[in-house]
């Protein structure tokens, strides 16, 4: 007898793979159904593959193989997404060019997935670094250019004054410089925006269409966070200047709000301290110093600070102006608050202290007017205002009161009829608001595709000098929206990343790209006048915005991907991925489908019609992994110890697949003997042996279980399918000897968790040579061979016997309760309790 060696065994099956392209896919085979299986490819910018990413690709390569074995053209591709900061910082400290540390990543994670065994079809490998590659991720900028979805605007970024350059929120800890220490500030900076917030109600639509958890819909709703309700118009006036009847119009203070039910509830306004109210001219603000003073403050504060709820509110009055509250006529104070944000809404707000925290906060503070205008409704519980001692403001829908000819309306009543009356008189419209912001793409760094612009003043002045023709062909839709910003021509790309020796950004923030001057300095493609080039690279999140498209033909030189596989191929039929990632790359793949549907580039607008979270691997100690803590558990060692065959069993057997847990390395062991008993096995097959009856033990197991791990593995249940094949074992174990096709069909449902030692098995069941198990057939079971077996029930209480009863084996836990109390002798036991389970 010979022992299980998974080490020679699996280099000898990666080999075979690789040598007989087992797993390339032929994209145009007509003859099965195709089969898109995507996981979220890999991040060598920052480290090499951890223990995440294998429980990952595990879950999912078991999926693809058991689709194969479901008789689909499955294709499995990997890539690398490879621009990023890390590496750049890197290269910042060592001086290591991040193109040579990237790949020194790739290089060694590329081999930690080839010998964890995964079926990835390495013919369509993709790097988003590669000129290959980004050449089309610049392409794909000019597509949203030319659509007019990408615009250049000032916004505010992390800036820190000592170390002179623009920091990624990542590198903001607690408002502090993560390098030196110093205290960051906001500053405005020009930026590219990708207008995302143009397919808000498209986003929202999609849902509709796709098979995904319902908890990452939700967070995707949430963050394009839709809401209904009004814009309404306040005059703003100078104290002692007339509120009607005066020749000059007088100045207005638009606001957002869901409640204008709450109007005649106003007592206050507030602007952002960003709002251009502040600096008009023509209104005479009489502490000037003062509210400059508190604005500077409030620039060294987070968008994150700002709005914490918990955070105590800050405010001044802008003396010298007040606002007049258009249902009433009433004139009321105006605050500059730095809860309130430039970007949401209109950035300004009408405050109703009686039914929002935050004003009601505010109001307290400052010693505002508190104006009740809704009473809850009788079976609300939320308490309404007391006339005294009010400690909490009422935010809920209810009845109108002190509101004049309104009063006894409903909140949605009055909602709908001041709306209309405020349209009437041209003080206020519907309105919806959307908490989703346009995607800031521009980065100012080195490692990432650049931006496929040229700054041409010529063209520039062309532009603002013709602005008042109404057709301007020469110029395309961005152009005329960004004048001087000039496409750099598809033929013209790739715009190439030159190599540099210095990576840190200049003095003023900029790229270090800015340095490189035959890089900077061009000819205009337009009118080849001296020109500027964008010195700034994309977010890497646009590389991989569109990587499962080019997936399928990563080489092709003249396009983008090709428009025939495309038709074929997608969308992607199951893909895999972190949960981290709801309102990121998946909102952001979502967005750029849609773009490429509506320019008619491909003919499908959803991009992932499936999609399954794997949950997080923790470190035994229950904490999140992480190199600072030194608590990463690397699976190179264990593989190297015991195998993929076992490591990938072992890891799926750990949890449920979605929620993920604790890493912990006793039941290795066990799954390490449980390959070897399988090994074993095979010494038990005797030629000829006869099949066991149809009504035996072990062939009612044999349809369970093909039920079992087949309906488990649809559902990602991987931990559930494995106690399974162990069931079975047992029960083969149990017989003296074994049919071979009893252990070829164990072989092959356990093939996608163990794919080397089934191979091995299968070879040695006298399977033809050069032929993979995976283009075998996934076994059938019968629901009748399924028949339910009777088990009897034990029931204790309290650690005592109490009864028996008979019951279908498969059955539910929550059947079993309901069995228990139903019966008489239990009852008589529970007395009037009611157990707790
Ligand atoms: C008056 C009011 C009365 C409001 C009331 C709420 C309750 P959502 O639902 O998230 O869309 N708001 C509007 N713009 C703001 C800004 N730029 N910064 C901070 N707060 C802002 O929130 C909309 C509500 O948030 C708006 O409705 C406004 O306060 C506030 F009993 O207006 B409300
Ligand atoms: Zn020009």
């Amino acid at each position: 007898m010979e022992e299980y060696n998974p080490q020679k065994i699996e280099a000898k099956w990666q080999r075979f793979w690789e040598e007989n392209k087992i797993n390339a896919c032929d994209l145009n085979d007509q003859t099965k159904h195709k089969f898109y299986n995507l996981v979220m490819f890999f991040y060598p910018s920052g480290d090499k593959i951890h223990i995440g990413h294998v429980y990952n690709y595990t879950g999912a390569d078991v999926y693809g193989r058991y689709k194969r074995l479901k008789g689909l053209n499955v294709f499995e591709p990997m890539g690398y997404d490879a621009f990023g900061l890390p590496a750049e910082n890197y290269a910042i400290k060592t001086g290591v060019h991040p193109a040579s540390s990237t790949q020194k990543n790739i290089e060694y994670s590329k081999k930690q997935l080839k010998r964890m065994g995964f079926m990835y079809d390495w013919e369509k490998e993709i790097n988003t670094s590669s000129p290959e590659y980004y050449k089309w991720t610049q392409w794909l900028f000019g597509v949203l250019y030319k659509a007019g979805l990408a615009y250049h605007k000032k916004a505010p970024v992390n800036w820190c004054p000592a170390c002179k350059t623009v920091l990624a929120n990542e590198q903001v800890v607690n408002g502090r410089c993560e390098r030196c220490g110093e205290q960051v500030i906001q500053r405005d900076l020009k930026q590219w925006f990708f207008k995302i917030t143009a397919y808000a109600d498209k986003l929202l639509e999609g849902h509709k269409k796709i098979n995904w958890p319902k908890k990452t819909i939700l967070m995707q709703k949430n963050w394009i966070g839709r809401s209904e309700g009004a814009e309404v118009i306040f005059k703003v006036k100078n104290e002692g200047q007339a509120s009607v009847s005066e020749t000059k119009k007088l100045k207005e203070l638009r606001v957002f709000t869901t409640r204008p039910d709450t109007l005649f509830g106003v007592t206050f306004m507030v602007v952002a301290p960003e709002h251009p109210l502040i600096n008009d001219p023509e209104l005479n603000i009489k502490n000037q110093d003062e509210v400059k003073k508190y604005i500077d403050a409030s620039k060294k504060k987070t968008a994150l600070e700002r709005t914490d709820l918990s955070k105590e509110k800050s405010g001044l009055e802008l003396k010298g102006i007040k606002a007049i509250n258009p249902v009433n006529n009433k004139e009321i104070p105006i605050f500059v608050a730095d809860y309130v944000m430039l970007d949401y809404g209109t950035g300004a707000i009408m405050a109703v202290p009686a039914h929002d925290q935050r004003d009601w906060e505010f109001a307290r503070k400052y010693g505002l007017e508190i104006i009740e205008v809704i009473k809850p409704l009788a079976n609300n519980n939320q308490q309404p205002l007391a006339a005294g001692g009010k400690n909490e403001c009422f935010s809920g829908e209810g009845i109108v009161i002190n509101s004049g000819e309104f009063n006894g309306l409903t909140s949605q009543e009055l909602k709908e009829k001041i709306t209309k009356w405020l349209e009437k008189k041209g003080l206020g419209k519907r309105a919806v608001n959307y908490k989703l912001r346009d995607w800031l793409i521009s980065r100012q760094r080195y490692w990432g595709a650049p931006i496929p612009l040229v700054f041409c003043e010529n063209c520039a002045n062309k532009i603002k000098n013709q602005k008042s023709k109404a057709k301007n062909n020469e110029f395309n839709k961005g152009e005329l929206q960004n004048p001087g910003w000039i496409l750099v021509p598809e033929n013209q790309l790739p715009v190439r990343l030159p190599d540099l020796e210095n990576f840190k950004p200049t003095d003023k923030g900029e790229s270090p790209l800015a340095r490189v001057e035959n890089f900077v300095n061009v000819k205009c493609p337009k009118c080849g006048r001296p020109a500027k080039r964008s010195t700034e690279t994309m977010d890497t999140f646009v590389c991989s915005s569109w990587y499962f498209l080019r997936f399928l033909s990563p080489h092709l030189n003249e396009r983008p991907f090709d428009q025939e596989l495309i038709k074929k191929w997608l969308p992607v039929d199951q893909y895999c991925g972190g949960a981290e990632h709801a309102c990121l790359h998946l909102l952001y793949a979502r967005f750029i489908t849609k773009v490429l549907a509506d320019q008619k580039l491909i003919d499908f607008d959803e991009p992932f019609i499936k999609l399954n979270h794997q949950g997080m691997i923790l470190a035994e100690d229950g904490n999140k992994m992480s190199k600072s803590k030194g608590n990463v558990v690397s699976p190179d060692d264990y593989v190297k110890k015991y195998g993929a065959d076992v490591f990938r069993l072992h890891i799926l057997f750990l949890a449920p697949f979605d929620e993920g847990g604790r890493w912990n390395d006793r039941g290795i062991l066990g799954v390490k003997r449980f390959l070897e008993r399988v090994w074993k096995l095979q010494y038990k097959i005797i030629k000829n042996q006869e099949l066991n009856a149809e009504d035996s033990n072990l062939n009612r197991i044999i349809h369970q279980t093909v039920k079992k791990v087949t309906q488990d593995i649809e559902n990602f249940h991987f931990n559930t399918a494995i106690s399974q094949l162990m069931i079975l074992l047992n029960e083969m174990e149990k017989q003296d000897s074994l049919a071979a096709e009893h252990y070829s069909l164990f072989i092959k449902l356990l093939s996608p968790f163990a794919p080397h030692i089934c191979e091995e098995l299968w070879e040695r069941l006298g399977n033809n040579k050069n032929k993979s198990i995976f283009n075998e057939k996934w076994p059938a079971y019968a629901e009748k061979f399924v028949q339910k077996q009777e088990i009897e029930l034990v029931i204790q209480i309290n650690g005592k016997l109490r009864d028996k009863i008979k019951a279908p084996a498969d059955i539910s836990e929550e059947t079993a309760v309901r069995l228990a109390k139903d019966s008489k002798k239990i009852q008589k036991w529970l007395g009037n309790k009611t157990p707790c389970l």
